[in-house]
């Protein structure tokens, strides 16, 4: 926990008695009388009579205007492109000051010996988003935002789920009324699109995109999402006309479909077949057609759960063409592999989600292209399911087949402390790049920056107050959220956020949430700035 301290000597209405005060210290009342005198003559005590006196309510904001709500102490900061040793200053909920003094504040923070990092944003998590029936996700805005601040988060930006058949605009409203008043954090959308009609490409997408919602998701699988190639290009074009960022789930519809037949009718019907029936070659074809389907439109696209070595060599070669391609990579692609889908009995399901994680060499591949700039962006693509419920991993359903395996795993919580002690700890990433892959890309790749993701003057005061050297053990009972595993469980990692603000306020400290659900705003969004 860090140490919260008033800058007041006395809090207001404490009382001075001058004969306890004598008593005290052992001394006589005459000299307590004069020194209690001399304070009341400076305005710092109020006499109440026959040897008391009252410490006067001070307001120092009301005093001076200018005087801080907040200030950081003693902490090192750090952005995607400084590492300094400064206070930050915090007023009406956004940095006002930072300086090697920042001055008077009414409460004070001490961060000596931490890392003051902007709070992390998670460009890509699902709160409360249907899944089809029976099945139910584990977190809502509420679970899912105190789980973010936990892992030292301060934005999040969920999907709005259209089903196929509902208007864009109604599947906005409705995750509005999910989010409402529930969350911990700040919030934004983006849209995913299953059914492009007419009026979506031609009304509602426009709209949305001039409302705020500067950024959707397509998907080239899954039954009741996948869009065509036709249908992707018409999406495109209104990316284009709009300026709004694509992102895309590359993995082949058609593909996936017949290796899952092939291994259903070999009776290979365990988690682990999961990760069989979407190889990386699955993973490749979809990431090079939507490139080329971009190209033919002439848009930049974000692929995102990048999750190995084949998808990385199409973005890399479509670099080398001069297109942009913006790519974001999650913690399951740098600790976790296939193998774990593999363990005993259903266990494996607690690993099941898409694309699925890989072996050792796509591991390595991945940490080569986050050290070597490919990523933009570092999302926990937190999509969590219970494992033990019929509503979750082990349903009837997914029991007797993994393709009915609910597809995601939670991670919100664990992204940040992964990244910083398999990546800045071991040396394989620098503190400006953990910066720039958890916070800083987000913001400007999804239209938040500069309100969002820096620490700098005028930034909302979103802090995460890191201790680099806490060596924490993850598990269930720290990630506070709404599944009853983590797929991260024993994995020992150091560094951890200690405390978690958003616009000045403390949302999260000593291992609980410290503000009430509805602290949380939603964000409008620009355009994507890129990087
Ligand atoms: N895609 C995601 O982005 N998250 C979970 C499952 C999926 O297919
Ligand atoms: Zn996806
Ligand atoms: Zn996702």
């Amino acid at each position: 926990m860090s140490r919260l301290t008033p800058t007041r000597a006395l809090p207001g209405g404490s009382s001075v008695v001058e004969g306890r005060l004598a008593e005290q210290l052992r001394g006589s009342r005459t000299p307590m009388r004069e020194a209690i005198l001399r304070l009341a003559a400076e305005g710092l005590l109020v006499i109440q009579g026959s040897g008391t006196a009252e410490a006067p309510t001070i307001d120092l904001k009301a005093r001076n205007p200018m005087t801080l709500d907040l200030a950081i102490r003693g902490g090192t900061v750090v952005t995607a492109a400084d590492t300094m040793r400064c206070d930050v200053g915090i007023r009406d909920g956004r940095i006002v000051a930072l300086g090697e003094d920042v001055g008077p504040a009414a409460r004070s923070i001490d961060a000596a010996g931490l890392l003051v990092l902007p709070g992390g944003i998670d460009s890509h998590v699902h709160l409360d988003q249907f899944q089809g029936e029976g099945i139910v996700m584990a977190d809502g805005f509420r679970s899912g935002t105190v789980s973010a601040a936990a892992g030292g988060n301060t934005t999040v930006i969920p999907f709005a789920l259209q089903r196929r058949g509902e208007s864009l605009r109604a599947a906005v409203e409705a995750y509005h009324a999910k989010a409402q008043g529930e969350a911990l954090v700040d919030y934004a959308f983006h849209l995913i699109i299953t059914d492009p009609t007419p009026g979506v490409l031609g009304q509602e997408l426009p709209a949305l995109v001039k409302d705020g919602y500067s950024s959707f998701k397509v998907f080239m699988t899954y039954d009741d999402m996948v869009l065509s190639d036709r249908e992707l290009l018409d999406v495109f074009a209104v990316a284009k006309a709009e300026n709004a960022l694509v992102m895309v789930h590359a993995e082949g519809f058609d593909s996936i479909r017949f290796m899952a037949d092939g291994l259903e009718a070999e009776g290979k019907t365990a988690p682990a077949f999961h990760a069989a029936a979407r190889p990386e070659t699955v993973e490749r074809e979809a990431t090079h057609r939507a490139i080329a389907l971009a190209e033919l439109v002439g848009i930049p696209i974000m692929v995102v759960h990048v999750s190995g070595r084949d998808a990385i060599e199409q973005i890399e070669w479509a670099r080398r063409r001069g297109l942009t391609v913006h790519a974001e990579t999650c913690p399951q692609y740098l600790v976790l592999t296939a193998g774990d889908l593999d363990r005993p009995g259903t266990e494996g399901a607690k690993f099941v989600c898409s694309p699925p994680p890989r072996d050792a060499a796509s591991q390595a591949a991945v940490w080569r292209a986050l050290a070597g700039g490919a990523f933009q962006t570092f999302s926990s693509d937190h999509c969590p399911f219970r494992y033990d419920d019929p509503a979750g991993k082990t349903g009837p359903a997914a029991r007797a087949s993994f393709r009915a395996v609910p597809n995601g795993i939670p991670g919100v919580a664990a992204r940040l402390p992964i990244l910083f002690s398999e990546g800045v700890v071991k040396g394989r990433i620098t503190l400006q790049d953990f910066v720039a892959l958890t916070a800083t890309n987000h913001a400007r790749m999804y239209g938040l920056y500069p309100r969002k993701g820096s620490i700098a003057i005028g930034a909302d005061a979103d802090i995460a107050l890191w201790d680099p050297e806490r060596r924490v053990t993850l598990t269930q009972d720290l990630m506070h959220h709404g599944s009853d595993y983590t797929p991260y469980e024993g994995l020992e990692v150091t560094g951890w956020p200690v405390t978690t603000l958003v616009r000045g306020r403390v949302v999260f400290d000593g291992g609980r949430a410290t503000a009430e659900a509805g602290h949380g705003i939603f964000l409008p969004r620009g355009a994507s700035g890129g990087l």
